[in-house]
């Protein structure tokens, strides 16, 4: 006999009310944890090392033939009315490039790098009180709910070719334990935080009545559960677990930092999220410029490869900034770690485009 099962109980997204196309997704994530490792790279279709929109163009396929699997956005100035994003990618075109992403079951993620609402600074710019200041009754609430309504209208705006409306990963408040941002570990109290994580979560979904949301919960670096834990909103109010880490210092010790700091944290990661039933995954990470020609077999395969997550995402291939410094975090044509990213490409544990397809995601 079929009984009725509590949702609450069940392993469903936070949204009891997620579009069919977001509760498929959230089980195939799930299902996908015993197959391998998704790659995903920002702002994969928009650019590269010496390119910006050239249609069909990715680093990632230049280099491998594939697309990623997972493909991150970012949504910085969305809030400010701006046609185009913190990192000049019209928005326009993103949407574009998210539906095509979509259909050919892509993964999509958003992160926000919203201005500082109390200051109008950027969102580096951590004022004492801008985290209180945007909570209901801050002088801020009416303001910060306006920069929702615009991210809602964005997102609602995000169909397939059915009209269905498309699927993301809304990765919110980023690197909170970082001290960087106007929302990180000294601006805000951890009641302050889950505060405004739920008014947020609150306002997209029960407000806004938004429902092809997951919701990822990510710090940076950090050093134990309990360290991971201080601000967590709850499992009510969270879907994907994950966190950003970056390799700063060249060279073997460096890349043995790497390996040693990215597993010690991988285990953890696992080890909530299988507690929480949650989704876990490597929400951020690179190597800037990746100097080393084996870093991907030999230092990030090594990190990841005893883990079931359910992806990595590389940042962005800016390219050469008008400072002439680069950033990168992927090879290009021609990069030194080229032939090993080919290599890793080819494990059959790590995930790109051709490994999955539409039905395998969303269906
Ligand atoms: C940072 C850098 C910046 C960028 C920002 C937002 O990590 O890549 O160049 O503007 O992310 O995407």
């Amino acid at each position: 006999s079929a009984k009725s099962v509590n949702r609450k109980d069940a392993d469903f997204p936070i949204d009891a009310n997620a579009t069919k196309q977001t509760i498929n997704l959230y089980h195939n994530l799930k299902k996908l944890l015993n197959k391998g490792i998704m790659f995903g790279h920002q702002d994969d279709l928009a650019y590269g090392v010496g390119w910006k929109y050239v249609p069909g163009k990715s680093d990632v396929k230049e280099v491998t033939g594939d697309y990623p699997a997972v493909y991150g956005f970012e949504l910085g100035r969305l809030e400010l009315d701006h046609p185009v994003n913190i990192d000049s990618v019209p928005f326009d075109k993103m949407r574009g490039f998210i539906k095509t992403a979509y259909q050919r079951g892509g993964v999509i993620t958003l992160s926000w790098h919203l201005n500082n609402p109390l200051t109008g600074k950027t969102a580096w710019d951590p004022a004492p009180g801008t985290v209180a200041s945007i909570l209901p009754g801050g002088e801020k609430n009416d303001l910060y709910k306006s920069w929702l309504d615009k991210v809602a209208d964005f997102i609602v705006s995000l169909k397939g070719e059915h009209d269905e409306q498309i699927p993301v990963i809304l990765r919110l408040f980023h690197e909170l334990n970082g001290n960087w941002f106007w929302w990180g570990k000294d601006h805000c109290t951890p009641e302050e935080f889950k505060e405004l994580w739920h008014f947020t979560i609150s306002y997209l979904r029960d407000t806004r009545h938004i429902h092809q949301l997951l919701y990822a919960y990510n710090t940076d670096r950090f050093s134990s559960k309990e360290d991971y834990l201080l601000k967590y909103p709850g499992n009510e109010w969270v879907d994907v677990l994950g966190f950003d880490i970056y390799q700063r210092k060249k060279g073997p010790e460096g890349n043995e930092e790497f390996i040693h700091s990215a597993d010690t944290m991988l285990t953890m990661l696992d080890q909530i999220a299988f507690a929480g039933n949650k989704i876990p995954a490597l929400t951020e990470f690179g190597y800037g410029q990746v100097p080393d020609s084996t870093w991907w077999t030999q230092v990030l395969l090594k990190a990841l490869d005893h883990h079931k997550i359910s992806y990595a995402l590389a940042w962005r291939n800016a390219g050469f900034k008008p400072s002439g410094e680069a950033e990168y975090y992927l090879p290009y044509k021609g990069q030194v770690s080229q032939k090993d990213f080919i290599k890793f490409y080819k494990q059959p544990n790590i995930l790109f485009q051709k490994d999955l397809s539409y039905k395998s995601i969303y269906e």
